[in-house]
This record gives C-alpha cells, structure tokens and sequence, in this order.
C-alpha cells in the first residue's frame, strides 16, 4: 500500500511538472515582423519557416514603396524585415536606417545571379540581397487594341474610352510618362515635370482613364475589364499565365528595370531571425516555390536555369537584353519629390 502510494505521488509530481512547464517564457520565444508588398511571397513559405526554426513569423504589407517609407517613420522599431526597392534601399542607406548584414548567416546568397549581386545603390551587398526583379510595361488585350502596343503613347490614345489603367505609384506613374516624352525616369526639373502632369491631367480630360489601381489591376484584366494597364513585369506574368491571350510589353522609349531587396532594420530587435529568414527565401527550393507563386523574376541562379521554354519565351520573366539596355533604374531623389507630390495632387485630385 505504501509503496504504491508513494508510486503514485512521484508519477503526479512528474506529471504535475511536465503539465505546468511552459513550452518557453514568452520572453524567450524567437519571433520576426515581417514588412513586404501585397501578393508577394507564397504563404506557406512562411508556414515552412516558422516550423523549420521554431520563429514566429507577423507578416504585414505594403502597396507601394512610399507607403513603405511612411509606416516606417511611423512606428519605428516594429518591423525587422522589409522588402524595398533599389531607390529606397539607396535613401536608407543615406539616411543610416538599415543593419548590416551578416552574410555568414547567409550563406545562401551565393545562389544569387551576378548582376544582382553588386547593384550600384548597394555594391558590395552589404544593406540588402536581392529578393525578387522586374519591369515596369503595359499589359494589353490584343482584342480591345488595335494592333501590336509598342509605345506609351497607347496609354494617351483617345480612342481607349475608359480602357487605361495607370499604376497608382508615384515614380512609376511619373517614370514611365517621362521617358514617352524623351526625358531620363530620375528627371527634376519643372520643365520635365509640369508636362508630365499636363499630360496626365489631358488623359483623364480624354476619358481614358479606368482607374489608378495598383495589386488590383491583374485580376481586372483576367477579366477582360480594360484594354490594358501599366504593369510591374511579374504581375503581368501572373496575368497571362491565367489568361494567355494578354501580351506584355516594355515601350520604346524605355522604362524602368527594378530589383526589390531585402533589407534588415537598423533598430530591430531580431537581427539573428531576419538573417535566418533572409536566408531562407535564398534557398533554391523556396525561392522556385515563390517565382511559381508570385510569378515574378527571382534572382536564384537555380530558379532560373529551371524555367521551361515558355517562361523563357515571355518577355514579362525574361526581358531581351535590348529590352534591358534601354531601362533605367530609379534613383533617389527625395530632396526633389516636393515637386513630384504637388503635381501628382494636381493629377489625382
Ligand atoms: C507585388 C509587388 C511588386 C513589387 N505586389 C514591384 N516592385
């Protein structure tokens, strides 16, 4: 009796212990917020993440870089990743507001191509690592256009009634109608800039605009609902893949090719888990999960030498050397973006 009584008690005092310890103190738990675009990574990446490092993951999102810049300032210190674009990653760079990065805690950033491994808003890779690539074009429906689009000067054609929708992002929306009228996409000057706003402001006079959306607009032209939309490369690839009878072109006159980073805050408190996470989405099996999902360009040499012939034959994931040479990248040009804001007010009021 008193030996299994005794038996008993241990075997509850055990149990007891085993119950009431909690798995790890709340403070001692790994977690990482999470700062990226709308529609821009396949979820169950994250789920993978956080069930391979025990790290819990709060994924939040933007639509545009200056939204982006906004929250930032907003609430410093709650966010560790984030997902800028080039001449975003050179602002905060300027502005001392990224961590360095460990790259020995990244070592898959070996995997990445060349030419985005030493972009000049960062050449020696120390702020950022490439996460994903593009272009800026016009999406179009060969069937509500008239012949092949090679020129922006579709997106002023009167004969579009309400067929256009413009990219609702201010250096793209700005980018692209500046290199129709011949000038460079970083151009300042008011000269430059007053004809673009009266350019902008004759379109939507000329009822051809649709709307200025932004992640919306790929399902609207799977739908058939416009002729056609100033696009971001990746989700113009994502639309034809749903709807192949949609064509993609960069104009011209050229546009802007962009490489988005990702990019560690200088004030976070997770630097450890945001090199893990970095890291992770570098890993070519993760990476080809996202390009299958997101459709954009990934800088992943492995994700690359993988794509089948009709990838390559889309010049949404797989621009021509030509069509390369004749964008640009942004650059940083916040000390003259008060000259940009008014005008866009003016056009979208
Ligand atoms: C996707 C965001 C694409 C980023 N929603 C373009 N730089």
């Amino acid at each position: 009796m008193k030996k299994s009584a005794a038996l008993i008690l241990a075997l509850m005092l055990v149990l007891g212990t085993v119950m009431a310890a909690p798995a790890l103190a709340d403070s001692q738990k790994r977690t990482l917020t999470v700062f990226n675009w709308f529609d821009y990574i396949d979820e169950d990446v994250i789920k993978m993440f956080e069930k391979e490092t025990g790290i819990k993951v709060t994924y939040t999102n933007f639509t545009t870089n200056e939204e982006m810049f906004v929250k930032l300032e907003k609430s410093a210190g709650a966010y560790d990743v984030i997902f800028p674009s080039d001449y975003i990653i050179e602002r905060m760079i300027k502005e001392d507001m990224l961590a360095e990065l460990d790259m020995e805690k990244i070592p898959n950033a070996a995997n990445l191509i060349d030419w985005c491994t030493s972009p000049d808003y960062d050449p020696e890779n120390r702020y950022s690592v490439a996460y994903m690539w593009g272009t800026v074009g016009i999406l179009y429906d060969p069937d509500q256009v008239e012949g092949e689009i090679d020129s922006w000067s579709a997106l002023f054609d009167p004969q579009y009634k309400y067929g256009v929708f413009m990219l609702d992002s201010i250096r793209d929306c700005f980018g692209v109608c500046l290199r129709y009228l011949g000038y460079s996409l970083n151009d300042h000057s008011e000269e430059a800039l007053d004809a673009v706003k009266d350019l902008l402001i004759q379109q939507k006079n000329d009822n051809i605009v649709a709307g200025y959306l932004v992640d919306e607009a790929k399902d609207k032209m799977i739908a058939g609902e416009a002729a056609m939309a100033v696009m971001w490369s990746g989700d113009a690839m994502y639309a034809i893949e749903e709807n192949e009878n949609l064509k993609y072109v960069v104009p011209k006159e050229g546009s802007n090719i962009w490489i988005d980073g990702m990019c560690v805050l200088k004030n976070s408190q997770h630097k450890d888990e945001a090199m893990e996470f970095i890291n992770f989405l570098c890993r070519p099996d993760i990476a080809a999960m996202n390009q299958e999902y997101i459709s954009y360009c990934s800088p992943i040499r492995q994700v690359v030498e993988e794509y089948d012939e009709d990838k390559l034959a889309q010049p949404a994931l797989n621009p021509s050397e030509e069509t390369i040479a004749n964008c640009e990248f942004f650059h940083d040009i916040t000390e003259f973006m008060e000259l940009y804001d008014s005008r866009w007010m003016e056009v979208r009021a």
